[in-house]
């Protein structure tokens, strides 16, 4: 069958994954991309260039050109409106088309999903196996049994929800990412992403992870798994060949949890891939072995969730146990060891006494990290912190449905509606105080004073947010930075290209187009025994 997925934004690695595990099918996979510019539910938006630049239409009709089989879509909940948009546009042009979404909305309200009658299968929780299964499903000319962790609409509209079967235990019978269906629109000469693992042990309340590890599963069924060092380092092989990065970034939840894998990734990886690389990792997660390790093998920068520096205020409301005491032993062995801390902090959150500001200050004061990295808390679907915030009272049913339909959200730029506006202000004082003081010598550092600068319009206030991140971070020489200002000035020029109709070559270069094996030799001979096993049995 010829399969589209459809992305917007950023690379997706749940699309990457399925896209191989359909090629080794046989499927002719491909994609359609929006690159959102000022709109990319990330960093960046601005209602006016937003629309200017806006790219849903060309999507539109390249969909219809290219008249697949099955559209697939994987929203998370910032997408999920656009994405929705686009299916029912799709289905309407190409009524025979099958329509399957999946991913972290999806998982939080399927039964949501579903409803929509464009939508032919909704897959709850993790789609390695469902995937496939949907794929022979509708190939062969759709089917009645249920199909594992997926939902689906009989002609009689009535919905067969399948059991819902945990997690995938070997993560190394599964295929490498595909990343070649998104070279045309990423830019992997600069930055590539992977992961190493799956799931994470901590369970904080504004985290999908909160509800993703409890879908159900059997008791031997773990969530947090591992592929082998040496699957990883055989898909960063073939990429460092095909596309020769500079970075690699690696999105596992929480990178150093496991000491011993970490060791081994650390040795090989120097050795056999010698390209330096980012990670995200949980403070209670660094030691003096790990930043050593790290830092021998190539890490140069950590992302960090601190998101609040009230010890008492987070173990109640974000079931986080970490102390201010953990956070800084975290930061002074990754300053030892020359490892950029990037502290990820949260504001607007829920019921979090205003003083904890003033302390966080007092904390980068003293131990100001490479980077503060600040959000506006988003109460995502399904997760533990929208369920508080409704016992609390602090959010109405009106609201909750309106943010399970995908309404609201906002990460980087906006704050909601639940923030009072003078609190408002306060936050807006000390994100720019954070921005600016990691970047000065302490004497001026302690010159910062958020009731002075509170008194700044807010709309001022976030436009020199905006402009000293950007320019602290360019004048570093920020990898973060300079890799983001380049896919936007490529996708800008591109654009205009694209009206004056002038193609332009894709964003990625490829070095060595050497062919693309999904599997590591070793696996790929076990996958062939099983294949003739089954061939066997059934003969
Ligand atoms: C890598 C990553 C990014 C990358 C890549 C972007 C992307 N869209 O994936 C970057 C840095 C760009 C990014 C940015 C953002 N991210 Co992010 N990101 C992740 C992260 C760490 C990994 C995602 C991943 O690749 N997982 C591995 C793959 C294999 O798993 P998967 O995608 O879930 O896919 C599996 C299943 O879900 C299922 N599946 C998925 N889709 C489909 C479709 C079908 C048809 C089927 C059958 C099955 C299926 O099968 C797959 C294989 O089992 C997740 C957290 C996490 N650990 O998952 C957060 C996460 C997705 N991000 C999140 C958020 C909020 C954001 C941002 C808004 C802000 C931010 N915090 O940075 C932006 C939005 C960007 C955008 N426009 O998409 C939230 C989303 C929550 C929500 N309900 O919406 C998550 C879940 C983190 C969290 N703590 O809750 N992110």
């Amino acid at each position: 069958m010829h399969i589209t997925f459809v992305g917007i934004g950023w690379e997706q690695l749940g699309v990457s994954l399925l896209s191989a595990l359909a090629k080794e099918q046989g499927h002719e996979v491909d994609l359609v991309f929006s690159v959102s510019l000022f709109n990319d539910r990330c960093h960046l938006t601005h209602d006016f260039l937003s629309s200017a630049f806006d790219d849903t239409q060309s999507v539109l009709k390249e969909i219809e050109r290219r008249r697949p089989d099955v559209l697939v879509f994987s929203p998370i909940s910032g997408t999920y409106r656009w994405m929705l948009h686009v299916a029912k546009e799709s289905k309407r042009s190409l009524p025979k088309v099958k329509i399957v979404f999946g991913g972290v909305h999806s998982t939080a309200v399927p039964d949501r999903v579903i409803a929509n009658p464009e939508i032919d299968y909704v897959c709850v929780g993790e789609g390695d196996i469902a995937f496939l299964e949907i794929l022979k499903a509708i190939d062969q000319g759709g089917q009645r049994n249920p199909i594992i962790n997926t939902r689906f609409r009989l002609p009689d509209g009535n919905i067969i929800a399948g059991k819902q079967d945990g997690f995938i235990q070997d993560l190394d019978s599964l295929p490498i990412f595909d990343k070649t269906i998104w070279e045309d629109h990423m830019q992997y000469n600069e930055t590539y992403i992977t992961m190493g693992s799956r799931g994470c042990p901590y369970r904080c309340t504004f985290c999908f992870n909160s509800f993703f590890a409890n879908l159900p599963q059997e008791s031997s069924s773990g969530y947090v798994r591992y592929r082998s060092v040496d699957h990883l380092l055989y898909e960063l092989k073939i990429a460092k060949k095909r596309y020769n990065f500079k970075l690699v970034e690696f999105f596992d939840d929480v990178f150093t949890l496991n000491k011993k894998w970490l060791k081994e990734f650390a040795d090989k990886y120097k050795k056999e891939i010698g390209v330096s690389y980012q990670i995200f990792t949980h403070i209670k997660c660094i030691d003096e072995d790990v930043a050593k390790w790290l830092s021998g093998s190539g890490c140069r920068s950590a992302q960090i969730g601190v998101q609040s520096m009230d010890d008492e205020y987070k173990k109640r409301f974000l079931n986080r146990s970490e102390t201010i005491y953990d956070v800084e032993k975290a930061i002074k062995f990754m300053d030892k060891y020359k490892i950029r801390a990037k502290f990820d902090h949260m504001f607007g959150l829920p019921l979090e006494p205003i003083e904890a500001q003033e302390k966080a200050k007092q904390f980068y004061d003293e131990y100001p990290p490479y980077r503060v990295q600040t959000y506006w808390v988003n109460l995502y679907p399904g997760t533990e912190m929208l369920s508080q915030c409704h016992k609390e009272g602090i959010i109405t049913d009106e609201e909750i449905d309106r943010l399970e339909e995908g309404h609201n959200f906002d990460t980087f730029t906006r704050s909601n509606r639940l923030i009072d506006p003078d609190k408002l202000r306060t936050y807006k004082a000390y994100e720019l105080i954070f921005k600016l003081m990691v970047n000065m010598p302490r004497s001026l550092r302690k010159k910062l004073n958020a009731q002075v600068i509170k008194k700044l319009p807010a709309s001022i206030c976030g436009a020199l947010t905006f402009i000293v991140d950007l320019v602290c971070g360019l004048a570093k020489f920020d990898i973060d930075h300079t890799s983001y200002a380049k896919y936007y000035l490529y996708h800008m020029y591109r654009f205009v290209m694209n009206k004056l109709s002038i193609k332009v070559p894709g964003g990625t270069k490829i070095l060595d187009n050497i062919e693309y094996g999904f599997y590591p030799p070793k696996y790929e001979k076990q996958i062939l025994k099983e294949e003739q096993n089954q061939v066997l049995t059934e003969a």
